[in-house]
């Protein structure tokens, strides 16, 4: 096990164990209440009303409870929030394939994250019979980030993720939410982390905006999600805006860009988590192995317990279309060409070979006119 430092801002001991115990690096308590005025649901709103959202309907659907954990747990007082640190040095990558955001390199975390907090929340309830209690990680309404920085264990940076004194922004949230009343951490503890130099970005810096090769962080703390690669390659389930479909790059799943040119993310550290550390898609996949994958039964055997597994076999197989020609993968052009023509075995709903073929057909299209260029 490799030793980590965790961060707790002051919270109650009995609690701060019960954390701790579960291998949990980072934990705040936040109080239960929606911030002052109506700024921040409004400013939510006209998000949404911009469609900065995509496809990603659910965002919309749950914007009543963004802010207000009452919504999710009547006589919701506080927040237990936990974060767990899934940082990994990048190996390596050989030729033929694409990238993997370190998120999902491993298990999912909503299970690893989701089964410790199932674990506290019946210690809790045992312990506290006549209290309420639920527990969330990342499918939530809940603006987790908002709650999180309010529980002192990190501030929103400009790309728009939580960073912690101790992990930087490599960590993933999850949270209990109860109807006790709790002395709350506070916001400040965030900058303490930080030795009060760094309780916000560095001034002057905009490496994370200025690296967005789809332009997705159109300004500080702003993100139009429907270009970011993340959904791109990950939530949305439709064909790839031809226009970003060069910038995705390399990614098959997921982006790191922007937190990997983040200065404050020196602070990083390996993660000491056995269920990150085991690759099940690892850090890379080939794309000859995704472009063949022929049946659903093929892709959960192989992708089983691991995040790849929310963008589905044709979603993967849209992508891998995506980086052979962004990667110059002419070796591929023999399978490109029959997903193009229909002729491959693959599946039998019409929308989606329709797509599949559309993106092998781009693929073929950029790689030949790459040859006829040189
Ligand atoms: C939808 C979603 C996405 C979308 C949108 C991303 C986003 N930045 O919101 C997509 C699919 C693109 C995405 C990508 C990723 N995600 Co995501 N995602 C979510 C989810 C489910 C909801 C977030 C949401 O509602 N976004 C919509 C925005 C508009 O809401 P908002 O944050 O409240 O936005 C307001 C604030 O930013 C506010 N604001 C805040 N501070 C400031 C300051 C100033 C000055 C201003 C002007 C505004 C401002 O203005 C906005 C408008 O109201 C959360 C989990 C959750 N339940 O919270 C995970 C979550 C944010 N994702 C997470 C992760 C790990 C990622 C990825 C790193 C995965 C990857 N490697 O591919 C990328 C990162 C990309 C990026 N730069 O954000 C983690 C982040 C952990 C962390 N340390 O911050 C979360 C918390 C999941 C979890 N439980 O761990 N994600
Ligand atoms: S994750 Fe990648 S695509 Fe998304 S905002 Fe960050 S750099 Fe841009």
């Amino acid at each position: 096990m490799i030793s980590q430092q965790p961060y707790f801002p002051p919270v109650p001991d009995h609690l701060a164990e019960l954390f701790h115990a579960e291998g949990l690096g980072l934990m705040g308590i936040a109080p239960a209440v929606p911030p002052a005025g109506s700024e921040h649901d409004d400013d939510y709103r006209t998000w949404l009303e911009r469609g900065f959202h995509g496809s990603m309907a659910y965002l919309q659907r749950h914007a009543h409870g963004k802010y207000h954990p009452e919504a999710m747990l009547p006589g919701c007082r506080s927040i237990l929030i936990a974060g767990l640190n899934y940082y990994q040095h990048a190996p390596e990558r050989p030729a033929g394939a694409g990238r993997i955001a370190r998120y999902a390199w491993g298990r999912d975390y909503h299970k690893t994250l989701g089964k410790r907090l199932l674990r506290i929340r019946r210690r809790l309830e045992e312990r506290f019979p006549d209290h309420g209690f639920r527990n969330f990680t990342d499918a939530t309404p809940l603006a987790e980030r908002y709650f999180a920085e309010q529980a002192g264990i990190g501030f929103q940076g400009r790309n728009t993720l939580l960073i912690s004194g101790q992990y930087g922004s490599w960590f993933v949230l999850g949270e209990i939410l109860t109807t006790m009343e709790l002395s709350v951490s506070s916001p400040s503890a965030a900058a303490g982390q930080f030795g009060n130099r760094h309780g916000a970005c560095p001034r002057s810096c905009t490496k994370c905006i200025d690296v967005c090769p789809t332009g997705a962080l159109y300004a500080p703390h702003r993100i139009d999600a429907s270009r970011c690669i993340s959904y791109l390659t990950i939530e949305h389930s439709g064909s790839i805006p031809v226009e970003l479909r060069r910038g995705m790059r390399d990614w098959l799943f997921g982006c790191d860009l922007c937190q990997e040119v983040c200065p404050l993310n020196v602070r990083r550290q390996v993660t000491g988590e056995s269920d990150f550390l085991q690759a099940r898609a690892g850090d890379h996949l080939d794309l000859t192995e995704l472009l063949a994958m022929e049946s659903d039964k093929d892709f959960l055997q192989r992708f089983a317990g691991s995040p790849v597994m929310r963008a589905g076999r044709i979603g993967m197989m849209r992508n891998a279309c995506v980086v052979a020609a962004n990667t110059g993968a002419h070796e591929l052009l023999p399978r490109l060409r029959q997903l193009a023509d229909g002729t491959a075995r693959y599946s039998a709903d019409p929308a989606e070979r329709a797509m599949i073929a559309e993106h092998a057909a781009w693929a073929v299209s950029e790689l030949m006119s790459e040859t006829s260029r040189h």
